[in-house]
């Protein structure tokens, strides 16, 4: 499990972190998540696999909650059929509560995938899940299938915005528009707003501009072990300081 810091733009503390799943195969060395994942998918083993990530989840912020560590939040990426499945928001609520952990610190991230996510079993879950105190994530918003047309017809706390939105606003105007009024209607929504895939630092300026609330990326940390992690949350670790090499 490798964990990826998400950063205040105003601030440059870390808010919360990503759960992130990285497959050492014994023969073939690393395997790219999206190649694993996948055929965990189609094998029907998406379940299985959310549930070991949300048990691996728990189980270290019950470690570090044993070493007296403050928690951050965590977000986990699920699969849309992980939420139309019964009993996934009793499965989760259930597992934070056995190890004494509050369920606050969970953020379950999702993608929509040709409109799964507006079955009525979904929003169930998620409804569950946001009584119970867990944040719900539109991941990937801007890409795929994940637009505005979920933004009425979900529970949604958080809107990640997909790294295709940020990656030519330095040098394109177009695209610093989009950028601009997307983030101007999400506010308006009152969603909070975290950027994905920051690797230049004047995307930072753009973006705190903009009215953007939070940010992660290679610019401020590359997905960390749970020991750089536990290192990050200890030393209240400021990414703004460290990215630019202050
Ligand atoms: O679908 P989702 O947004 O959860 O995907 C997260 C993936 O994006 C992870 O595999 C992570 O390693 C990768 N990632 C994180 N930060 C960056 C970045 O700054 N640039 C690029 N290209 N990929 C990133
Ligand atoms: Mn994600």
């Amino acid at each position: 499990m490798y964990w990826q810091p998400i950063i205040n733009l105003q601030t440059g503390n870390i808010t919360s972190m990503e759960a992130l799943l990285r497959w050492r195969h014994p023969l073939r060395g690393w395997i790219k998540p999206g190649e694993f994942i996948q055929q965990a998918e189609k094998q029907g083993l998406s379940q299985l696999l959310t549930r070991r990530v949300i048990a691996l989840v728990i189980a270290q912020l019950a470690q570090w909650k044993n070493k007296g560590l403050a928690l951050l939040p965590v977000s986990v990426n699920v699969f849309a059929t992980d939420l139309a499945s019964s009993g996934f928001a009793e499965y989760i609520i259930n597992s934070f509560s056995s190890m004494g952990i509050a369920s606050g610190l969970l953020i379950i991230e999702c993608i929509e995938t040709e409109c799964l996510l507006q079955n009525e079993a979904v929003v169930t879950c998620l409804n569950v899940l946001r009584s119970a105190g867990v944040s719900i994530a539109l991941d990937d918003f801007g890409a795929g299938y994940s637009n505005i047309g979920c933004l009425g017809a979900l529970p949604l706390d958080i809107i990640k915005l997909d790294r295709s939105l940020i990656e030519n606003v330095r040098d394109d105007n177009v695209s610093l528009k989009i950028l601009q009024h997307t983030v101007q209607l999400l506010n308006a929504l009152n969603y909070k707003i975290i950027a994905e895939g920051i690797e230049h630092v004047e995307e930072i300026d753009i973006l705190q501009r903009t009215g953007c609330h939070s940010a992660q990326g290679f610019y401020f940390s590359h997905p960390v072990t749970s020991e750089q992690a536990e290192q990050f949350i200890c030393q209240a670790v400021n990414l703004f300081a460290v990215a630019s090499g202050e």
